[in-house]
């Protein structure tokens, strides 16, 4: 095994990376070839994403990496948020894809789709969460559209402009609700009692497959011809899971970005009522592994704060919120109210009136308020996903740019009374890049080898829980 130099697109829904990754037997590294803002676009028509400018983000992250490789790129990966998705006709993309933050859609597909197949047999069959942005909802908000002859999933749209070629990537593809968890292939009842032409959607591919190589005139842009584009767990959460170095089935992770992606890892999925009602998914991971695990609102709230008071100084707010020693209140970050962008302070303000409950005095309190609050919400979801699958939790994981938010981890261990390891801060990049090195032959094994190498290789910072009464 000789080590390799792969480079990772990393589209969060706040910001991109691309990174350049070495990948060996014993050796992980990541270095930043390019980071880049991303964020909703607000039009006449509702929210949008700019995937233009992340096509040529990712063209100019490419060529850094590419000049910064020690040794030549033996691939390329491509990992975005879920669930959104261009339109193509003959090829070409009809319009900026929509952001699943978008309430009007939100609001008019769940009916539509619950008319025709009702919430329980969708959920018997895709395994999925009811969130109202999962694809087969945005789908039936979009009869609108007609003459597409393609549905690509962003990180899949990306790959079409590098490579040519057409794919959904499986992981990615499980976010849809139109992806059949018995059999693994999509749904073609489904499609057709809903109306939509099995010809939209592309072959499956699983990660660890070539999808393609560069176009010739991507390969020059930056200067890397022939270099071959791989499926990795394209779906950002699937990479951040392979990025958590959990071992044995006692450890939990939160996958900690825009949204708290709070579960556990399993072979066999808990298509239970309760499993439904409580809200947990059954997402595909990398390996065939199942992400088994509820959205819990994440950093968004935190960063529409800052948004909202015009700062940019989280660090020096959290260290202000850390030092607050009077009641904050505790309140319920999984209000749909704190979906869409907008005024967070505004709005927490106003569920602490409606809930009697006082609400917080000052900057610093209304961020405790909201640590505190979603470190509840997190225990919450970590107990509910043991009971529901009988597991016993001893150890949480986050991972995440979240993660390098000590307050609320230190909180999460509080409030579980269980030790939680923090970091690697880059874990979407990292199981992104292992997908690749294991493609390539510089490493084997399955994700227990690699979630070893990560332990090994990557700082990670341990949060005891305290004896502590908390709030
Ligand atoms: C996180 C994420 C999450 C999805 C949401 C749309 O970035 O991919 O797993 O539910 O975005």
């Amino acid at each position: 095994h000789t080590p390799v130099s792969v480079a990772a697109i990393d589209l969060g829904a706040s910001s991109g990376r691309v990174m350049l990754g070495e990948v060996g037997a014993d050796r992980l590294r990541l270095t930043a070839a390019a980071r880049f803002a991303n964020g909703p676009v607000r039009r006449d028509d509702g929210l949008h994403w700019d995937v233009s400018a992340l096509h040529r983000h990712a063209i100019d992250g490419l060529r850094s990496a590419a000049a910064a490789a020690p040794s030549a790129l033996a691939s390329v990966g491509i990992d975005s948020w879920a669930v959104d998705y261009g339109l193509l006709r003959d090829g070409r993309l009809l319009d900026e894809p929509f952001h699943y933050r978008d309430e009007e859609r939100g609001a008019v597909g769940p009916g539509l789709v619950h008319a025709v197949v009702p919430p329980e047999e969708l959920y018997a069959r895709n395994g999925l969460q009811f969130l109202p942005f999962n694809t087969v909802y945005q789908l039936a908000a979009d009869h609108a559209h007609p003459g597409a002859d393609r549905l690509l999933l962003v990180p899949d749209l990306l790959a079409h402009w590098l490579t040519g070629a057409e794919v959904a990537e499986r992981t990615n593809a499980s976010t849809t609700g139109l992806l059949d968890l018995r059999t693994g292939a999509w749904d073609d009842d489904v499609l057709s009692r809903l109306g939509i032409s099995r010809s939209l959607l592309a072959d499956l591919v699983e990660p660890g497959t070539t999808i393609g190589t560069l176009l010739p005139e991507v390969g020059e842009a930056v200067g890397a011809p022939g270099l071959p584009v791989v499926a990795v767990g394209s779906h950002d959460t699937a990479s951040a899971v392979v990025g958590v170095p959990m071992a044995g089935d006692e450890a939990a992770y939160v996958s900690l970005g825009t949204w708290g992606l709070v579960g556990l890892e399993l072979t066999e999925p808990v298509l239970t009522e309760e499993a439904r009602a409580a809200n947990f998914t059954h997402e595909g991971g990398v390996d065939g592994t199942i992400r088994f695990l509820t959205n819990v609102m994440g950093t968004w709230l935190l960063s529409e704060t800052l948004r909202t008071w015009g700062r940019d100084d989280l660090g020096a707010l959290l260290a202000a919120a850390a030092d607050v020693t009077g009641e904050v209140p505790l309140f319920d970050v999984q209000d749909p109210r704190f979906v869409p962008p907008g005024d967070m302070p505004a709005r927490i303000a106003a569920w602490c009136a409606e809930h009697d409950v006082a609400p917080p005095v000052d900057a610093a309190s209304l961020v405790r308020s909201v640590v505190e609050s979603l470190a509840v919400a997190y225990a919450d979801a970590l107990a509910t996903a043991a009971s529901l699958t009988g597991r016993t939790v001893r150890q949480v994981h986050v991972v995440g740019g979240g993660s390098q938010n000590a307050l609320l981890c230190q909180a999460l261990a509080d409030r579980t009374g269980l030790p939680v390891v923090a970091g690697p801060v880059e874990a979407t990049a990292l199981g992104n890049v292992l997908v690749q090195g294991r493609a390539a032959g510089a490493i084997s094994g399955g994700l227990d080898d690699l979630r070893a190498l990560i332990a090994r290789t990557q700082d990670l910072r341990r949060h005891e829980p305290r004896e502590v009464s908390v709030p």
